[in-house]
């Protein structure tokens, strides 16, 4: 589905190169990622107020004629770009009335466009948009776009030497609240991905053969997912690991799956949670709670499991810290890690944040995942799952 209804002054679309891509992407990291929503306007609200963002672009139909309402919301390096429709038939629009708000694109910055692009394309990939070059007065910026599971895109994004707010088009945005706090969050860990039912497998193989990514080695297999969590994940992630990717798909278990339940509220597969690095997980977590964001609960059993202290050994921070807040901590031969997950944060039950601080571990919480799994399971149940 295309988001972008014209194109706007200063875009150019150019043929497809004809050569042979023989390197996939080489990718830079996460450049941003969209959100499509109902309303752009407040939902940029609700990450100013609560996540500590900071609007710091906008791109609205006045000016360009895209039929789209864009506000750039920042924090350290992660970008989102809520995006609402200005007319109800906008791709926009659609998107969010048929998926509720989420993410529609994972962008990815690349040094590489046409190179990449055509390896991708080679390898199967369905390209979206091919190449354009956006420019203004600040420089020029390339984009492409290729399509992923469900109604997710990549746009890929080549940044020569732009020095402007973010992409040409883009202005300072209109009078919106400032956060009041300094920014929370550094960076985008991870995103993590629902595909239907046996197709984990497929999409894994779609991430190695079109962007040359490698699986990783912590997953949810079989064994753990029969005895409490009906989910299996995997994840892919590109060769230097500054792009991880986790997969998620159902499986059978004691009630229905919780990907079963996004899926069906998602209408197919889609973006599950976004993972946000932070320095400092217990005021974060503080900020968000007293702005009125909802957390998963961890029950007392969890920090006073014998095993928790053996398991995570020597972690330069107050457990008592964490059980007040139900931050989780695991750790790996390499580290430990400490997470928290927010509950749904849209209307459906779809879409939730993570905020992980890494001490070392390059890991997810895998020794988490029963207590993690228990406390989506109790979410379930008070939303009248079977
Ligand atoms: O990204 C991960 O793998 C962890 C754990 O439905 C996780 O954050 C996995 C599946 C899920 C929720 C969290
Ligand atoms: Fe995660």
């Amino acid at each position: 589905m295309e988001l972008q209804e014209t194109v706007p002054a200063g875009e150019v679309s150019q043929p497809r190169k004809e050569t042979a891509g023989n390197r996939p992407c080489d990718l830079l990291g996460i450049d941003h990622i969209r959100l499509c929503v109902g309303n752009a306007r407040q939902a940029a609200h609700f990450y100013v107020n609560a996540f500590g963002m900071e609007v710091t672009a906008y791109r609205g139909n006045e000016t360009s004629r895209t039929g789209l309402s864009e506000y750039l919301l920042t924090s350290g390096r992660v970008r989102f770009l809520i995006t609402g429709g200005a007319s109800p038939d906008s791709g926009a629009a659609r998107w969010a009335a048929t998926h509720g708000d989420g993410v529609s694109d994972v962008a990815l910055q690349v040094s590489n466009l046409d190179e990449g692009l055509a390896y991708a394309a080679e390898a199967g990939a369905t390209v979206l948009q091919e190449p354009t070059v956006h420019t203004d007065e600040s420089g020029r910026v390339r984009t492409a776009a290729i399509a992923t599971y469900g109604e997710l895109r990549h746009t890929l994004v080549e940044r020569d030497s732009y020095d402007g707010l973010f992409l040409p088009g883009f202005g300072p945005p209109p009078v919106v609240p400032k956060p009041s706090c300094p920014p929370l969050f550094h960076q985008v860990d991870h995103t993590v991905g629902c595909v239907e039912h046996g197709l984990m497998d497929k999409w894994v193989d779609f991430y190695r053969r079109v962007l040359g990514f490698t699986t990783m080695a912590e997953f949810v297999g079989e064994d753990i997912a029969t005895e409490y969590s009906a989910l299996m994940s995997k994840v892919v992630a590109d060769g230097t690991g500054k792009v991880k990717l986790p997969l998620n798909e159902p499986a059978p278990g004691k009630k229905r799956s919780q990907i079963d339940e996004y899926l069906q509220y998602h209408r197919g597969p889609g973006v599950q949670h976004i993972a946000l690095e932070t320095h400092d997980i217990l005021a974060a977590t503080d900020v968000l709670r007293a702005a009125g964001v909802d957390f998963l609960t961890t029950p007392d059993a969890y920090y006073d499991d014998p095993e928790l202290r053996a398991r995570i050994g020597d972690v330069r921070v107050d457990v008592g810290e964490l059980r007040e807040r139900g931050v989780l901590v695991d750790r790996d031969q390499d580290g430990y890690l400490l997470q928290i997950f927010t509950r749904p944060l849209v209307d459906r039950p779809t879409f939730f944040i993570e905020l992980i601080e890494r001490h070392g571990s390059q890991g997810f919480g895998k020794g988490n995942f029963k207590a993690l799994f228990e406390a989506v399971e109790r979410e379930q149940d008070r939303r009248g799952n079977l």
